[in-house]
This record gives structure tokens, C-alpha cells and sequence, in this order.
């Protein structure tokens, strides 16, 4: 790696990014309905220690304050979401008008501060309503989806431009569909799952075409899955090929892969390696809705954090590798891979060749104030500084990465970790909600304010 020159092109966006039910709290202030999150926590042993995101980090009420710790830090953009039951209590029908004044006072705010604001308008809070109307698994609700977009983009389109429709699909459909750890607690039959994957695609095909029909500014518009990495255990070409195929591979009884979720999009076609590994629980589709899921977007997020070793296996498969013992791991114990921050956006690129953001990479890590008064966290600056050399191997080689969005503002809550782990370039005291500027946050500003020159590594 070129570690001498390792500043990044000058349209090049720097951001942080958070999701509403992780940070809001006001779970019912001002006419807001309840979402399957609301009502996930309330059950007993389903989030680590009972947290819940009633509070979280009390941005609803605190967000002047944090947007302007974001202009503290120098991000010029901020990827935030939208609480779909806050802008319409019910999932569909009124549009409830306190809710969307607070978006609109958040992007105001932003704007003031020179901030450009990356809009996400599911990252998982489904109204609580449309689950007890089957969720996910109702063909009305790609529409829904549809229907919710509309009004926001409609009163937010004038400043705005930047949107991501869904955050994670693999995420939501395996932990809250399939596994039942996250809400909505499903455990789905296979087939069942693939519908609820269907629907999605499809919502987000709908949501795409809403955006366009009501926005006001032309808008830029992306979606956000994760992306699986597999990166070669050596640099043979046997190897690389291995990790490409494993890469875009689909297993049997499986969510959890890239080209399920992306190949209709980009493509407006399920991968044939998948149609063959799920055969029956294929759920029946027009081409009607293929062409639906791949109205044509500007980017793709992708949300990495980890990857994994592949090596060859003959004469044309390939093995995941185990972790070698002692591998650096974050709290959340996801081995700290460093190249997948290289590999899953080149390997995305070659397929897709659309233009690539990282919309969340990040850590969490054992931080505490310090009794001097600092947050010291040496690990995510490592962490972050091993990731972003790698991103910037992308821009020597000419794959179109455009941005890097660190997740994440604030330590929030978790999911079904709850408050036991710390994501943050800011402390939150969730005691007292006082946020303190960890050592990685002041790091990234140099980071931000350099273009990447301050990454670079003296011999
Ligand atoms: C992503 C979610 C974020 C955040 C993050 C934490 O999956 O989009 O909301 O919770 O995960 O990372 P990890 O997956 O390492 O727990």
C-alpha cells in the first residue's frame, strides 16, 4: 500500500451517522406512534440489562446541542433517519405534523451549520400498526412504505437531496423475521422470510420512484444493505477468485448475503445461485415488480464492519477460513478485518458499477471518562485509521468510492445490546445525557479537516 500520499479526492465526503430510535428517545412525545422497537423492549429479557430507547441519548430534545457538536467535529455531512410511526402514528393515514416540524427543524439546523444532511427513511422502527397488519409479510406494504415517503420527501425535498431508502434489509429480515432477536421477535418459516424480503425490495423500488415523483431538489438517491465480505487468504488468484464468488454467493436457508438484495436492484433479477440454493421458497414474482425494485438509483451504501478469510478449494470452490486465536476483536467481538474496507467495496464495484458510499463503519469499544477527564480510545482510532487506509487503496485503483460515513455520532442504543455498547466518536452519560468528545472524535476532525493527509504512516 501507497501509504505516502494518503489524501482522499476533493469531492470526497466525510460524515457521521446515527438512526432515529437509536438516539431520539420522545418514543411517544408529540403524537408519535409506537413502532415495533417500542414495543419490542417492553418484553421481558428481549434487551440486554431491560434498556429500551424510551430516552436513548435524548436527541429529540438535544439535537441544537449535537448538531452542533457535528460542526465541532467538521463533518460536512450528517446521515440521520427518519421515525417512520413519528411522521405517521399509524404507518399509514395522517400524517402527524409535530413530527415532521422536528425533521425540518433538524435539517434547518444542519444547514446553518454547513452540514449537508443524508437522509435514511427506514433504518428499522416499522410502525407498530402496520406489524399488527402482518408487517412485512402484507403485499400492501411495499406500498405503505410508499405512501409514508411521500409527505417526507414532499416537506424536507427542498433542502435535501441525499436519501437512502433502507438501512440493512439482512439485518432486519434474519435478527427481527428470522432469528427473533431483534424486533419484531419473528421466527419466520424460510419461505415466509423471502416474502418479507420481496416486500421489502419492492417498498424500497416504490420508495425510489416516490422520491423522484416529489422531490423538489433533484435528488440523490441510494440504498444502504450491508455488505458480507469476503477478502482472499493469500494474494494467488485462485484465492481472489474464491473470495469474489464467496463474495456474491447465496447459501441455502440463508438471508444473509449481498446479491439476494442487490442483484434486483441493480439488475432487476434475483441471482440464478439463489433461485437454485432456495428453490420452492422462491416467492412467486411478476416482471412487472422486478422492474419496480430496479428503478434506477444514484449509489450504493454499504455498511461494513468485519470480514472474513477465504481461501481456494478445488477445482472451483472455496473454505472460509476460522479467526486465528488472539485476533483483535471490538466488544461487539467482531473481529477487527481492516481489509474488508478494500475488498467489499471493490468487489461491490466490479458487479455493480455504481458509484459507492460507506454509509457505517465503526466500532465499539470499552470506553469510560477517564479520571483526568478524557475519553481515552486508542482502539477506534486504530481501528478507523486500518479501515480508511484501506478505502483509500479503492481511490488509487479507481474504484468509485465517494464517502465514508463513521458510525457513529453518538453512543446510543444498540439494539438488543442496549446501552452495554459504546459505538460513539461522543461519551454519553446516560445518566446525566452529557456528552463528552472522545480522543477518536478529535482524531477524525484532523482526519476530515486534512482530506485524509493526517492517515498517512512515517516508516
Ligand atoms: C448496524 C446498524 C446500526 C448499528 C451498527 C452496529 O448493523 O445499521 O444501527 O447498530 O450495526 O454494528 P454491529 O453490527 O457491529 O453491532
Amino acid at each position: 500500500m501507497n501509504n505516502e500520499d494518503t489524501t482522499f479526492p476533493n469531492q470526497f465526503v466525510w460524515g457521521v451517522a446515527t438512526s432515529a430510535y437509536q438516539i431520539e428517545g420522545a418514543c411517544s412525545e408529540n403524537g408519535k406512534g409506537m413502532s415495533v422497537w417500542d414495543d419490542f423492549c417492553l418484553k421481558e429479557n428481549s434487551i440486554c440489562n431491560g434498556d429500551s430507547g424510551t430516552v436513548a441519548c435524548d436527541h429529540y430534545h438535544r439535537f441544537v446541542d449535537d448538531v452542533s457538536a457535528i460542526r465541532d467535529l467538521g463533518s460536512p455531512a450528517y446521515r440521520f433517519s427518519i421515525s417512520w410511526p413519528r411522521v405517521i402514528p399509524d404507518g399509514i393515514g395522517d400524517v402527524n405534523q409535530p413530527g415532521l416540524d422536528y425533521y425540518d427543524a433538524l435539517v434547518d439546523e444542519l444547514l446553518a451549520g454547513q452540514i449537508e444532511p443524508w437522509i435514511t427513511l427506514f433504518h428499522w422502527d416499522y410502525p407498530l400498526a402496520l406489524f399488527q397488519r402482518g408487517g412485512w409479510l402484507n403485499p400492501e406494504s411495499p406500498r405503505w412504505f410508499a405512501d409514508y415517503v411521500g409527505p417526507v420527501v414532499d416537506r424536507l425535498s427542498d433542502r435535501v437531496q441525499n436519501w437512502i431508502t433502507i438501512n440493512e434489509p439482512q439485518c432486519f429480515l434474519k435478527f427481527g423475521h428470522a432469528d427473533g432477536i431483534d424486533a419484531p421477535g419473528l421466527t419466520l418459516d424460510f419461505q415466509e422470510q423471502l416474502l418479507a424480503c420481496h416486500h421489502t425490495l419492492l417498498a424500497h423500488g416504490l420508495g425510489v420512484s416516490a422520491i423522484r415523483e416529489k422531490a423538489k431538489k433533484k435528488p440523490f438517491i441510494g440504498w444502504a444493505p450491508v455488505a458480507d465480505v469476503k477478502i482472499p487468504a493469500t494474494d494467488g488468484n485462485r484465492d481472489l477468485a474464491a473470495a469474489r464468488q464467496a463474495t456474491m454467493s447465496v447459501c441455502p436457508e440463508s438471508l444473509w448475503n449481498n446479491t439476494w438484495y442487490n442483484d434486483p436492484v441493480f439488475f432487476g433479477k434475483y441471482p440464478e445461485e439463489g433461485i437454485q440454493a432456495y428453490g420452492q421458497s422462491v416467492p412467486k414474482y411478476s416482471s412487472k415488480e422486478m422492474e419496480i425494485i430496479s428503478a434506477p438509483i444514484d449509489f450504493l451504501g454499504l455498511n461494513i464492519y468485519t470480514g472474513s478469510h477465504v481461501s481456494a478449494v478445488e477445482p472451483d470452490g472455496y473454505r472460509e477460513l476460522t479467526v486465528p486465536p488472539g485476533t483483535p476483536r471490538t466488544t461487539t467481538d467482531w473481529p477487527v478485518v481492516e481489509e474488508s474496507l478494500y475488498w467489499g467495496p471493490k468487489f461491490h464495484w466490479e458487479r455493480y458499477k455504481t458509484p459507492i458510499y460507506i454509509t457505517e463503519n465503526g466500532m465499539a469499544n470499552v470506553d469510560w471518562i477517564d479520571m483526568d477527564g478524557i475519553v481515552w480510545d486508542p482502539q477506534r482510532i486504530d481501528y478507523t485509521k486500518r479501515h480508511l487506509l484501506q478505502l483509500r487503496r479503492c481511490i488509487e485503483e479507481q474504484i468509485d468510492v465517494r464517502g465514508y460515513f463513521h458510525w457513529s455520532l453518538l453512543d446510543n442504543f444498540e439494539w438488543s445490546k442496549g446501552f452495554s455498547k459504546r459505538f460513539g466518536l461522543i461519551y454519553v452519560d446516560f445518566q446525566t445525557q452529557r456528552r463528552v468528545m472522545k480522543q477518536a472524535a478529535y482524531w477524525y476532525k484532523d482526519v476530515i479537516a486534512s482530506n485524509g493527509r493526517s492517515l498517512r504512516v512515517d516508516p
